[in-house]
């Protein structure tokens, strides 16, 4: 066994997988509850989806729980999307269902990927690719870098549609609208911020305001909130499941019916 094979086999790998994904259909920025139910359910129908995580683990805020307690909870709207993923969960008293956070964050991971999805981690997006009034890709750059601070110039993705699952940080739709004169798909043409808590508007709000907010991109999960000015909800995570099969559902019939924007 020589050393650099071991080298050799990982660079191989690493940048076959990058360069497969230079020009894809989806990028979903995000490797949270919501990007990775989406990320699933868009494979498994033969979309091209490349998710980009910019902490080392993804699964984004599932691995906490509530308070660091390692269980939540979901609807009986959402239970479907826990199936699909075969992720287990137990009826509670108060008529939710209970779940181990530890196995829906890695369920959501291995689901996603075996259906299908390409997910890098270590990677940030820092800002977007747009031409004639259209989001048509990702910058991108090693999280390690930016957080050095290193002049480090970034790469480009380019993709179809690309979809902001950052959650509370909203950072896609915060960056589009910051650096570029650009009228959202909300009331101010501008992201209205997130609210306090109150789980039962908040799990219905994240659920319909999974939606275009600019051309070429998408909010799901909790950007949602922060991009359409609605409350948060607490460890309840139906509301992020089902933002992630609706913006699958969005998304595969955009591109079925023949959404061929070129890139
Ligand atoms: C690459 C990035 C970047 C970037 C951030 O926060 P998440 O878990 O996202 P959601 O919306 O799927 O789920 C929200 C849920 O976890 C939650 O916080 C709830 C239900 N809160 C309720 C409440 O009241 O507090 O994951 C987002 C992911 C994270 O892994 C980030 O590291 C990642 O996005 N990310 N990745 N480039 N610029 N910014």
């Amino acid at each position: 066994m020589k050393e650099i094979e071991i080298s050799r086999a990982i660079l191989k790998s690493h940048f076959n997988a990058l360069m497969d994904n230079l020009s894809t259909d989806v990028v979903i920025v995000g490797a949270g509850p919501s990007g990775l139910v989406a990320a699933g359910y868009l494979s498994e129908k033969g979309i091209k989806v490349t998710v980009l995580e910019k902490r080392l683990s993804p699964g984004g805020g599932v691995w906490g729980g509530g308070m660091g307690f390692k269980y939540a909870t979901v609807q009986k709207e959402a239970l479907k999307v826990l199936q699909d993923f075969n992720i287990s969960y137990v009826e509670d008293p108060s008529g939710l269902f209970v779940f181990d956070t530890i196995e829906l964050a890695s369920g959501l991971i291995f689901g996603a990927v075996k259906k299908g999805a390409q997910l890098f981690n270590l990677i940030t997006v820092e800002d977007l690719l747009i031409s004639e009034k259209r989001v048509r890709g990702v910058v991108i750059n090693n999280t390690f870098a930016l957080m050095e601070g290193f002049p480090i110039d970034p790469l480009t993705i380019e993709a179809k549609f690309v979809v902001d699952a950052t959650g509370h940080e909203h950072e896609v739709v915060k960056t589009l609208s910051r650096k570029n004169d650009v009228k959202l798909n909300t009331p101010t043409g501008k992201p209205l911020g997130e609210r306090s808590l109150f789980a039962e508007p908040a799990e219905k709000g994240v659920v319909n305001n999974t939606k275009e907010v600019y051309p070429g991109l998408f909010v799901c999960g909790m950007s949602t909130a922060a991009v359409f000015g609605y409350y948060r909800m607490g460890p309840i995570f139906g509301g992020m499941l089902l933002s992630g099969k609706k913006l699958f559902e969005i998304l595969s019939k955009r591109l079925q019916d023949g959404d061929k924007e070129k890139t």
